[in-house]
């Protein structure tokens, strides 16, 4: 029996794994095992063989079963350690920054100035991109031999020969969705139009697609002091500055009459622009009295109302707020403007090296 109980806890603690193990289990304790055939020679014992050898199997067999469930759980405890030491994770390392997606700074501002104009009761009109030339052009006060309606200026859709629809267009301004508004809902109206614009112009300061933000006001008596204080209140809250001051300058636009250009009070200094403060001008929209003629064609009359009107490019203020020099930014991956998108390019360290510039 002391030959089985050694040769047994040898082998036990010799296994190397798992079914190693339940080898020397099946040998030891199994159906037919080792134990299990002592156990039946117990039978052909006398009572006294039997009283000394029964027990003695019995503990032999509790014996050989603690140490197997002795040895399972070290092998179990080894093969873990195993794993630890493969499967190491460094908890103290800094995390991957994941690129983040963002709204693009022109949508951002879009949001902006819709909210501040809503603020100060304009509702938002929106309209078609592909235009008539009569709410485009005519409609607006724009003569047939305006050089805006010339080819060279203006995208016309294609017409096959034979094809006789009235001209269409890329819209050249926002203007038409006011004209519509007007039509649509009469006096008196306060209407913003946000969105995009067409105009055949590719340089360093214009591309053939940008931004505009027209502003229509009619009614009764409504006079350019409100158009000035309008236009203050929204560049106060846009620039997010305490004091502003805007300068009207007279101009020309066959839609307004009178029509002046608006500048805001900024400083250059070594470079760097600020609003609201200094002694440079910076222009940055236009506007006027809504011109009789366009009223009418909006069927408004002109002897019952009036009304002021602003366009600016959102491109421009959205440059001018959050400081990007000129239009090329948005081409030439300007590091800015690849923030606000949340590009990933910032992840190649030979640009991101740019940022601290
Ligand atoms: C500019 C000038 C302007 C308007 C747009 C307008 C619209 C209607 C009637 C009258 Cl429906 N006027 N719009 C008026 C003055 C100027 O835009 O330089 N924009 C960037």
């Amino acid at each position: 029996m002391s030959d089985l109980r050694a040769k047994y806890l040898e082998q036990i603690g010799a296994a190397p794994d798992a079914a190693a193990l339940e080898g020397v289990r099946l040998a030891a304790l199994g159906k037919k095992g080792e134990i299990a055939l002592k156990m039946r020679e117990l039978g052909q014992m006398s009572a006294e063989e039997r009283q000394a050898a029964g027990p003695a199997l019995n503990g032999l067999k509790s014996e050989i079963d603690a140490a197997l469930k002795a040895r399972k759980s070290a092998l179990e405890d080894a093969a873990l350690d195993a794993r630890l030491k493969t499967e190491w994770l460094d908890v103290t390392l800094p995390g991957r920054p994941r690129p983040t997606g963002s709204i693009h700074p022109i949508s951002q501002v879009m949001e902006e100035l819709t909210a501040i104009f809503a603020d100060m009761g304009f509702a938002v009109a929106e309209g078609p991109q592909v235009e008539s030339d009569w709410f485009n052009f005519d409609a607006l006060n724009i003569a047939p031999e305006h050089p805006a309606r010339q080819e060279h200026d203006t995208f016309f859709m294609h017409r096959a020969e034979g094809d006789d629809r009235p001209p269409h267009v890329l819209r050249t301004h926002t203007s038409p969705v006011q004209i519509r508004a007007m039509q649509a809902q009469g006096a008196p109206i306060r209407v913003i139009a946000p969105g995009r614009v067409y105009r055949m112009d590719m340089d360093q300061t214009h591309t053939p697609m940008f931004h505009q933000v027209e502003g229509l006001a009619i009614d009764r008596d409504i006079s350019m002091a409100q158009l000035k204080w309008t236009l203050e209140e929204f560049c106060r809250a846009f620039f997010e500055l305490d004091e502003v001051e805007l300068r009207f300058r007279a101009s020309h636009f066959p839609f307004t009459e009178p029509s002046a250009e608006v500048d805001i009070r900024c400083s250059w200094d070594n470079g760097q622009l600020k609003l609201g403060e200094g002694n440079d001008w910076l222009e940055i929209l236009g506007s006027g009295m809504v011109h009789p003629h366009v009223l009418r064609a909006g069927g408004i009359d002109p002897d019952q109302w009036q009304g002021f009107a602003f366009g600016m490019g959102i491109d421009r203020i959205a440059m001018l707020k959050y400081g990007i020099p000129d239009l090329r930014a948005f081409f030439e991956s300007d590091l800015r403007w690849l923030r606000h998108y949340g590009f990933a390019a910032l992840d190649q360290p030979s640009l991101a090296a740019g940022l601290s510039r």
